[in-house]
């Protein structure tokens, strides 16, 4: 093919006289037709993702690359005078998804398609997607998102299905993304609509009528839940989704020939946390419909479906009461008793019920004793599964439980996001690691060496100014690219304590103001959305926001630190903000982060992780050795005791030491209630004395302690930059082709 033509002829000019916006969607086409012509990734069993969300961010540039033809792309454009990164503004991000969760499908996506797997992805199509956060009054307000154009990645696959509720039906439609593989075949993102979707519903922000289920079925991912409105809407979504994914996966076992009886020999369906879980009685429904009997139709389906656990948070595990599930899907309710009574008939521990005696639907339940499997996301996770959380379960299923730790795609997450770093790593050692990730090791050869060292500094010192003109361009906020980058980024949730970040930034301000200046001035990022019911969440984004109002007017402080809260944080900020960072907060209380993978994110571009042993960083701590991480605060053992024997009280860690005093106190500083809403600050500031369910007061004093010694270490560059090549050379174990090798042979067996 020759490019330049192609791509003139789809413009109907010249590339130099053509728009930004005519180049994107010429190369949208490009890309398109070549999915088109490529073959499909086939095989006698099929392995189908389920989940409500895939975060799949930008999808020109990695598409490109997995194709082949990104270089070739990137070199044409700036032979005529453009530039890819001015391409890629015109792409909108779909925010179809809330954080890691979502994130991990699509990075599965891109390595299932890369090992030439025969797989799908099922999910639903929001219009809206979450939300898109902006800043008002240091507020996070909420509008919607769009970004479904004339022109996108989806593509009508011309199926159509019925989904069957209590009083009414749904018709929908299929949408394809197509998914090519890095130099390998192409899958299929399958993205369910309902027909009758009405996006004029949505009036201010992301409000709409909860009730009118077939015109709102698909605006919005996880509407707000904190009402029953909220609650039944995403039952009739998740219903949308496993029924039409049901009636997709036997439409296909049809096709092929297969005799549905055996099933599990052509399928495996994996149910991303509890959203698709109703995939169990559906898929028993329709075999019984076909004529199967109950219990064969359970055994099948018991030999297909795979379960992912993703958190071990309580008000996490969803627990449908049955009511609810009466009033959306009733032909559901009978299978999932039955379910429940031979359960109850095996086992006499309330504990194991489906269906417990407050009247609630356990959904992990469903999936532990109707699946083949489960897994956690991380070896310590896993664990705690095991021994703690689900251990009734592991009692007696020992031989379900296993652990696929997390993984991400070097694609996007290096090849594409640090292409200097990714170019020079190749003129290092070859381009082998593309492929077999492990092959980084290669680099930890130059780990003494001084010119090596020294572009790797150099490297980073380049995406920081890129960050640097980012911020400026989107916020008009300045940065100095001399400073240390102090980076932490994810939703923000009370058990990951960016409120403890957000002390160590009031404590760092009050050394300044006391005329402790640091050696190297230091830059703070924030970046997080909160679920717009989440009031305390909302109360921490306030803090940051007004902090960072009050230090940027603050010429005695602000040459020597900065804060940035970076609106609407999402995938395309986040390639921004990884490839500049210095330091890595994964700052989880101890046993709550079931992984984590921007940890994995923030290693492979050479940061430094800041961390408790918790989730996936206990992994990274063990691959990089003690000299290279810095840990601190209380271990899970120690954390889970203190839950069990009510063993923590936060109001006294503050009264009994001043610094916490002091640094709680100046939340509601007449400083900071100025700038900011009292209400909201105050109410933080009880939290935190009164509650502080996740415990930030316990690790404050450790963490303040051993982020003023990275901080000071920071200064020996060339000690440091051998740290970043570690954390870099070591990555190669967090490539989701490992993670998606290891579900394959172990779970998939495709
Ligand atoms: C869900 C909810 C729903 C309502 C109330 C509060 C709450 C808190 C947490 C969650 C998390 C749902 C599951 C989830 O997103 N887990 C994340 O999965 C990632 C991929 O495995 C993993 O890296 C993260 O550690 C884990 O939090």
């Amino acid at each position: 093919m020759n490019l330049k033509e192609n791509i003139e002829g789809r413009l109907g000019k010249a590339i130099a006289q053509a728009g930004n916006e005519e180049i994107y969607y010429a190369l949208l086409g490009l890309t398109k037709d070549m999915c088109k012509d490529k073959r499909a990734n086939e095989g006698n069993k099929k392995v189908y993702y389920i989940s409500a969300e895939f975060l799949i961010g930008k999808l020109l540039s990695n598409n490109l690359i997995n194709l082949g033809i990104f270089g070739d792309v990137k070199k044409l454009l700036e032979e005529n005078g453009r530039s890819i990164t001015d391409i890629e503004e015109v792409e909108p991000e779909p925010s179809l998804g809330n954080g890691g969760l979502g994130r991990l499908a699509a990075c599965f996506m891109d390595s299932i398609a890369t090992l030439g797997l025969n797989g799908a992805g099922i999910g639903l199509n929001y219009h809206f997607g979450l939300f898109k956060q902006v800043f008002e009054d240091y507020k996070q307000k909420e509008t919607k998102n769009p970004w479904i154009e004339k022109e996108s990645w989806l593509v009508d696959a011309g199926v159509h299905f019925n989904v069957q509720y209590k009083d009414f039906s749904l018709s929908s439609t299929l949408y394809d993304i197509d998914v090519p593989g890095y130099d390998n075949g192409i899958n299929k993102l399958h993205l369910f609509d309902v027909d009758t979707l009405d996006e004029s519903i949505v009036g201010d922000g992301i409000n709409f009528d909860k009730s009118q289920i077939a015109k709102n079925l698909t605006l919005f991912l996880y509407p707000d839940d904190s009402d029953k409105a909220g609650e039944l809407l995403r039952i009739y979504q998740q219903y949308f989704m496993v029924s039409n994914g049901a009636q997709l996966i036997l439409k296909e076992v049809d096709e092929k020939g297969y005799d549905v009886r055996k099933l599990y020999e052509h399928v495996a369906i994996q149910i991303n946390d509890t959203h698709p879980s109703m995939v169990i009685p559906e898929l028993i429904r329709l075999l019984g419909e076909r004529g199967i009997e109950f219990d064969e139709a359970a055994d099948i389906v018991s030999k297909t479906c795979a379960y992912t656990n993703h958190t071990i948070l309580a008000e996490a595990l969803e627990k449908w009461p049955v009511d609810y599930l009466e009033e959306v899907v009733p032909h559901l309710m009978p299978i999932i008793r039955r379910l429940d009574e031979k359960v109850k008939e095996r086992y006499s521990d309330e504990r194991l019920a489906i269906i417990d005696n407050q009247n609630r639907v356990h959904m992990a339940h469903m999936d532990i004793h109707y699946g083949y499997s489960v897994n956690g996301v991380a070896a310590l996770h896993t664990d705690i599964l095991k021994d703690s959380e689900l251990k009734v379960f592991y009692d007696i299923y020992p031989e379900k439980f296993n652990n696929k730790t997390n993984g991400i795609t070097f694609r996007r997450w290096l090849m594409h996001c640090n292409t200097e770093l990714s170019d020079y790593i190749t003129e290092l050692i070859g381009d082998e690691w593309k492929k077999d990730a492990d092959k980084l090791e290669g680099l930890l050869k130059y780990k003494d060496d001084e010119n090596v060292l020294k572009k790797m500094l150099e490297i980073k010192s380049n995406n920081k100014k890129v960050l640097k003109k980012y911020l400026k361009d989107t916020q008009n906020i300045d940065i100095s690219e001399d400073s240390i980058f102090d980076i932490q980024v994810k939703r923000l949730h009370e058990y990951k304590r960016q409120q403890m970040n957000a002390l160590y930034l009031i404590y760092k301000y009050k050394q300044i103001k006391a005329g402790n200046l640091p050696k190297t001035p230091i830059t703070m990022v924030f970046g997080a959305k909160a679920a717009p019911a989440y009031t305390l969440a909302k109360d921490i984004i306030h803090l940051i926001l007004c902090m960072q109002q009050l230090i940027a007017n603050d010429a005695q402080v602000n040459p020597y630190l900065k804060v940035v809260m970076v609106e609407n944080y999402n995938v395309t900020k986040a390639e921004k903000l990884i490839p500049a960072c210095d330091i890595s907060e994964q700052i989880s209380l101890a046993s709550k982060e079931a992984s984590g993978t921007s940890n994995m994110k923030f290693m492979l571009n050479g940061a430094v992780t800041l961390g408790t042993m918790d989730g996936a960083n206990v992994e990274i701590n063990d691959l990089v050795g003690s000299e290279n991480i810095y840990i601190f605060g209380k271990s899970s053992d120690e954390v889970i005791k203190l839950y069990e024997n009510n063993g923590y009280c936060s109001r006294k860690y503050y009264e009994d030491d001043k610094v916490i005093e002091e640094l709680v106190d100046f939340i509601i500083d007449k400083k900071l209630i100025q700038i900011g809403d009292p209400g909201s600050l105050g109410r933080l500031y009880k939290e935190l004395i009164n509650k502080d369910w996740f415990m930030t007061l316990l690790d404050i004093k450790e963490y303040i302690d051993v982020k003023e010694k990275m901080i000071s270490e920071y200064d020996d560059r060339m000690a440091w930059a051998k740290k970043m090549l570690v954390n870099t050379a070591k990555a190669g174990f967090f490539s989701s082709d490992r993670t998606i090798a290891e579900y394959n042979n172990d779970i998939w067996k495709l």
